[in-house]
């Protein structure tokens, strides 16, 4: 364990009594809802969502990148922090790497190493969106959608290694996230991108093995501020259904234009099947990626209020990813992270606790204030005690951030590790 349990014990049991006290009123009051609070403790042991490997360290900005102390040098000083993570919260059980920034020689060695951390892997990231020192051509001007084909061909190769990375590390899928776009009307044909696109992919999807999905990542723009050729869920979707049953549309919280309604997209993207997953952050303006829950709590939890809505009925096809993509600029990675980890199960449990039987009725009747006072009646439940129990059932802590202060882990870890003078730029 990276943090010692004896701290996390005491700890705990220091907030025992307050938290029993809490913990009991909450049941009560859900009780006189018909509402079974145990059941919502498993299922709150049993909610994970992944960590972005690359959501560790210290996140920048086109103009500059502030490392903070102790940034990982690596994907084993990453493995390490995502660790803590788990160890804190209990619902982390997967890291979702990206490629080559966690390059190894060994990946089963990788995947014997996270294991020791009580960590698997999730959906590998591929990426096209840099060039690296050693690779031949540019993606200056796109990579999948490139006019060029030897450059199209060398970016289907990088997402071929991606899957043989992903198959050695028991990745459920692998992203494509695609910077590819314009910055001037007329410097591509906008259809042929989309062709060259398709027609890339349909190399890469050949290369899946049957267990192994595609989650195809759409964004509004940036780093092309004219077209971006996966632009949106739509453009996504026309991709998904002419690749294949394997390729679906991965919803990344903050790549869509302000006041989008990205819950109804969440529930198209069910209604044909086709829902990947998400990467959870949260924005106020474009792609911010802030801590998920730190702008507007209520639209997560209205994304998870179609997420169980669709578990419930029994969706067909529904399975999706639940993934963080976040960048750290101001706070402790690890702090972000697993704050960012409880405000997802927190709007995961508001949205199991909804009345779905008076909230069906009153949709029925037309009721409109019945409905949308039924559904925000979750919203407002505060329901920190359910994860707090859930967290501590499994060996992790009271209050993550608390036990992760108290441990003084980054102290440790920043002796240990070289400190990065300067700041650069981008987003890693
Ligand atoms: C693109 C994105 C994508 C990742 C990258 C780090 O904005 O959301 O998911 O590859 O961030
Ligand atoms: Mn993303």
């Amino acid at each position: 364990m990276l943090i010692s349990e004896d701290l996390v014990g005491s700890l705990n049991e220091a907030a025992k009594a307050a938290h029993e006290d809490e913990f009991g009123a909450l049941g009560r009051k859900l009780q006189r809802q018909g509402v079974d609070i145990e059941a919502l403790v498993k299922r709150a042991m049993a909610w994970s969502v992944a960590v972005p490997s690359w959501g560790v360290g210290t996140g920048g900005t086109r103009f500059a990148r502030f490392p903070g102390r102790g940034e990982p040098r690596g994907i084993h000083d990453k493995l390490a922090d995502c660790g803590v993570i788990q160890q804190l919260t209990r619902g982390t059980r997967t890291v979702s790497p990206h490629i080559p920034w966690d390059k190894v020689s060994d990946y089963n060695a990788l995947r014997q190493e996270a294991a020791q951390y009580g960590l698997g892997f999730d959906a590998v990231n591929s990426n096209t969106f840099q060039d690296q020192a050693d690779q031949g051509l540019s993606y200056r001007y796109g990579s999948l959608a490139n006019a060029r084909s030897d450059i199209r061909a060398q970016a289907v190769t990088h997402n071929i290694e991606c899957i043989e990375i992903g198959k050695a590390l028991g990745a459920p899928a692998l992203t494509v996230w695609i910077g590819d776009g314009t910055n001037f009307a007329g410097q591509q044909s906008l259809g042929r991108m989309f062709e060259n696109y398709l027609s890339a992919m349909e190399e890469v999807y050949a290369a899946l093995p049957p267990n192994m999905a595609m989650f195809i990542e759409h964004k509004m723009y940036e780093p092309a501020f004219y077209s971006t050729v996966i632009s949106d869920w739509g453009s996504s979707l026309m991709a998904a259904q002419h690749l294949g049953p394997q390729a679906k549309c991965l919803v990344d919280l903050g790549h869509h234009a302000p006041n989008v309604n990205i819950e109804q997209i969440v529930a198209r993207l069910v209604h044909v099947g086709r829902l990947a997953g998400f990467h959870f952050n949260d924005s106020k303006y474009g792609d911010d990626d802030l801590d998920a829950g730190s702008v507007e709590p209520f639209r997560l939890f209205l994304v998870f209020n179609e997420l169980v809505e669709a578990e419930l009925r029994g969706a067909k096809g529904f399975a999706p990813s639940y993934m963080i993509d976040q960048s750290h600029n101001v706070t402790d990675p690890i702090e972000s992270l697993m704050g960012s980890a409880v405000e997802i199960a927190r709007a995961y449990i508001q949205a199991s606790l909804v009345d779905r039987k008076a909230l069906g009725e009153a949709q029925e009747a037309n009721d409109v204030m019945a409905a949308h006072r039924t559904l925000k009646a979750g919203f407002l439940t505060d329901v920190s005690p359910i994860l707090a129990e859930a967290r501590m059932r499994q060996g992790g802590a009271f209050d993550p951030i608390a036990a992760y202060r108290a441990s003084g882990y980054r102290d440790r870890v920043a002796k240990e590790r070289p400190e990065v003078k300067g700041s650069s730029s981008g987003i890693v």
